[in-house]
């Protein structure tokens, strides 16, 4: 999502201290919490001996997830920039910010050097952007700051609750030219039958006709699978792909077209992680019974399923027909697969050329 922004105004200069620029302590033992709501924005800090920003005294404070912690300024989570990029009128700035709900500001700075830790400081102020935080955990953001911004420009930002309260800084991030789109995580939903496969993008991109995005064959025979379900949510950034299921026992190969996702600068897929304009490719295994994914159905299996036996779980528990619980179906299911192994393909991680007539 991209939120509105504005300007913000350069209030003080504090740099050239031998300590911290801006230090916020709690006293121990208070009876009220004390070192709370202090607002450090619109300042120019840089050059000093220790943090630009130090919450407690101590050093970085790392984010905590959920951003429950207590002490000085609550100890406010500071955004992470995912990525900074040069656009031809300003400078794209990605993060996430993990706190609670409510309502943010953050604000973004440039800089010609960081802290030795790698975190703030924060020379100039650029932007400030208003943030709603509705949801707790990845959310992410993209601010866009106009204006001519060098690359290799160090870009910082804090956090401040706009009931009171300033973050630390954030780690230094690089302003660079915009990177193709690389999948970024995977995840099965009902393995090992994998009624979905998920993937995660770095980036927000857009995919056209998500059904013809992917394919999927069988990495042994060429056949191909037939995918039933495909949506792109940007909210997340995942491609969820829903195959016909029950799929054999075999081996597979799912591919995305790389010219088929986009990111906001019209690059395509990264599907080796670095080259624009190769595809993505998985591979995969379905072996019902296995619950511990060593293309092996023995004893140790049977041993796990029983363990879990009339319980909640998933595959790795026993669960192999995806319904949350281990039962006496999911025992006959094992029972059939019962001293089987699965080879891997003879070439791995490499689909045969599928013709379509
Ligand atoms: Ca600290
Ligand atoms: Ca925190
Ligand atoms: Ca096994
Ligand atoms: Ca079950």
């Amino acid at each position: 999502m991209r939120e509105s922004a504005r300007r913000s105004e350069n209030h003080a200069c504090l740099r050239f201290n031998s300590g911290n620029g801006v230090t916020v302590i709690s006293t121990p033992g208070a009876p009220v919490p004390s070192g709370q709501d202090n607002f450090i924005k619109g300042n120019s800090i840089y050059s000093n001996g220790k943090l630009g920003i130090d919450l407690g005294n101590d050093g970085v404070t790392p984010n905590d997830p959920g951003d429950t912690d207590t002490g000085p300024n609550t100890l406010l989570n500071f955004p992470e920039i995912v990525s900074a990029v040069v656009t031809p009128t300003g400078l794209d700035v990605s993060f996430t910010l993990d706190t609670r709900q409510g309502n943010y500001t953050i604000e973004f700075f440039s800089n010609a050097t960081a802290d030795p830790t790698g975190y703030g400081e924060g020379q100039q102020v650029i932007y400030e952007a208003p943030v709603n935080i509705s949801t707790i955990g990845d959310n992410l953001h993209t601010v866009s700051i106009p204006g001519a911004i060098l690359l290799g420009t160090l870009i910082t930002a804090t956090t401040s609750w706009n009931g009171g309260g300033t973050s630390e800084f954030s780690r230094a991030v690089a302003a660079g030219p915009p990177q193709p789109p690389v999948v970024s995580s995977t995840f099965f939903n009902g393995e090992p039958r994998r009624t979905a496969l998920a993937f995660q993008f770095d980036q927000q991109v857009a995919i056209d006709s998500p059904l013809q995005a992917a394919s999927v064959i069988n990495a042994d025979t060429g056949a191909v699978v037939k995918i039933v379900t495909a949506e792109y949510q940007p909210a997340d950034r995942y491609l969820t792909i829903g195959l016909f299921v029950p799929l054999p026992n075999d081996n597979y190969v799912l591919k995305i077209n790389s010219a088929a996702i986009t990111n906001n600068y019209g690059q395509h897929l990264a599907g080796d992680g670095k080259t624009e304009g190769t595809d993505y490719t998985y591979t995969f295994f379905i072996l019902t019974g296995d619950t511990n994914g060593n293309r092996t159905v023995d004893f140790t299996d049977f041993m796990t399923l029983a363990q879990h036996y009339a319980k909640q779980g998933d595959a790795s528990d026993g669960d192999f027909d995806s319904n949350m619980f281990v039962d006496f179906r999911d025992l006959l299911l094992l029972a059939q697969n019962y001293g089987r192994h699965l080879s891997p393909p003879a070439r791995p991680a490499r689909a045969r050329h599928v013709t379509r007539h």
